[in-house]
């Protein structure tokens, strides 16, 4: 199961810097995008555009493409924000895939991984990210306030993913997001009804973002209508030899 063999995993995992170390890149002096003011902004489309070359539901989606070729033209094509995935064993990625799109765009990036442990945020900000990603399933309230505030304390958003009512409780004042994951993590099952459902019980305050299974702009539509402002699309773009032109389709 993903997430128990993920703790035990990144407990045991390398550090191959120190967090002082980290801190003194020249990444994390750069100053942090708001993945809240790109969703808004005038002619972004509220897409968080991912770059996922596989997946444990999947299997291979794309490895034929590169990070910077991806990530670039998703950006020419409206994309409010990039997702990009770091965990290696279930998505392929790395952290290099971070530090990569960081350099060729000026869009938020948010670093999607399983974090567990301060030191990823802190490696998140060294790589050029601007945002984490805490999945509540994954981790208590306490957990989520702690990790949640140290992000705000280097400049970066959370965005804090959700697949239920009752997790709805773990969200925090220094959550500025809360994504609604249509798929279950656990059965891989994808339902888009989710997002409709858990809408209306998310506190007004927060950003509203939809993740995952969303196919088509009939969709996008209707999750706005429903009060979401961003949409996270990963496969149905990867799955194309050219994801970004599915986008821009
Ligand atoms: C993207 P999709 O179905 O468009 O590829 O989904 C994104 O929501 C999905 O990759 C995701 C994810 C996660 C991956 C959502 N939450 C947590 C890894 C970990």
């Amino acid at each position: 199961e993903i997430v128990a063999h993920k703790h035990i995993e990144v407990g045991e995992r390398k550090k191959f810097r120190s967090a002082q170390s980290l801190e003194q890149s020249q990444l994390f002096q750069r100053s942090v995008y708001s993945m809240r003011a790109f969703l808004k902004a005038p002619g972004k489309t509220g897409i968080i555009a991912e770059f996922k070359r596989k997946s444990p539901s999947k299997g291979i989606i794309n490895d034929k493409v590169t990070v910077e070729q991806v990530t670039t033209a998703y950006a020419k094509f409206g994309a409010s924000a990039l997702s990009v995935l770091t965990d290696t064993n279930y998505f392929g990625g790395s952290t290099d895939d971070v530090l990569q799109a960081r350099n060729v765009n000026n869009i938020p990036i948010l670093r999607k991984d399983f974090i567990v442990d301060e030191y990823q945020i802190i490696e998140a900000r060294a790589m050029g990210a601007d945002v984490i990603l805490l999945i509540a399933e994954c981790l208590t309230k306490a957990e989520i306030d702690q990790f949640s505030t140290l992000a705000n304390n280097l400049g970066m958003e959370v965005l804090l993913e959700v697949h239920s009512a009752t997790q709805l409780e773990k969200i925090t004042e220094h959550v500025h997001l809360v994504g609604v994951n249509n798929r279950d993590l656990t059965t891989f099952t994808v339902d888009i009804n989710r997002s409709f459902e858990l809408a209306k019980l998310i506190p007004s305050s927060k950003y509203k973002v939809a993740e995952s299974g969303i196919t088509g702009t009939n969709e996008i539509v209707q999750l706005k209508q429903a009060g979401f402002d961003g949409f996270l699309i990963g496969e149905n773009f990867m799955k194309n030899a050219n994801p970004a032109q599915a986008f821009e389709a």
